[in-house]
């Protein structure tokens, strides 16, 4: 069992929309710890850092758009697979495709308006993670409730 981190971000549409609290919650459900927290308004640098292996995409243009358009809220989670967990928790990238009970599934329509981010490997969570978070600003704490969700 390896416990990861990974990067969730709150697109604006889910801001927007007044789902942060849903979004979020979704994940906080599932038991991974919450570790780091914060609004962001991204801009074009940021999009092109976060999205590296995007940025030759043909929907990239339209991706940083809608990323810089409005702020956005960062996350970070812990856990064991708390990669793979949260992504299931956040269902097909295209909303049409994902799982109904997933954020997507239940919440989305459109994949330009999929209202999450993930990161997808255990690598991308570290790097991305460093990207919107300094070090200090990741708090290392005891959750009273681990015992009962983690054997
Ligand atoms: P993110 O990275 O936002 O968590 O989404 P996924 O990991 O599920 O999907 P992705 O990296 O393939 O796509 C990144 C981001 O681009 C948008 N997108 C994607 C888009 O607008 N049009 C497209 O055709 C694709 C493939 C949605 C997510």
């Amino acid at each position: 069992m390896s416990v990861e981190r990974t990067l969730i971000l709150v697109k604006p549409d889910g801001v927007q929309r007044g789902l942060v609290g849903a979004v979020l919650g979704r994940i906080e459900q599932r038991g991974l710890k919450l570790v780091g927290l914060k609004m962001v308004q991204m801009d074009d640098a940021l999009a092109s850092r976060h999205y590296e292996a995007h940025v030759e995409k043909p929907f990239f243009e339209g991706l940083k758009a809608f990323m810089t358009s409005s702020p956005l809220v960062a996350a970070v989670f812990e856990g064991p697979n708390a990669v793979q967990a949260a992504r299931n928790v956040m269902g097909a990238t295209d909303p049409v495709e994902a799982a109904g009970g997933t954020i997507r599934g239940d919440l989305g329509l459109d994949i330009g308006r999929n209202l999450v981010h993930g990161s997808d490997s255990p690598e991308a969570g570290e790097r991305e993670t460093a990207i919107f978070f300094e070090p200090h600003e990741l708090i290392a704490w005891a959750r009273d409730s681990e015992r009962w969700i983690i054997e």
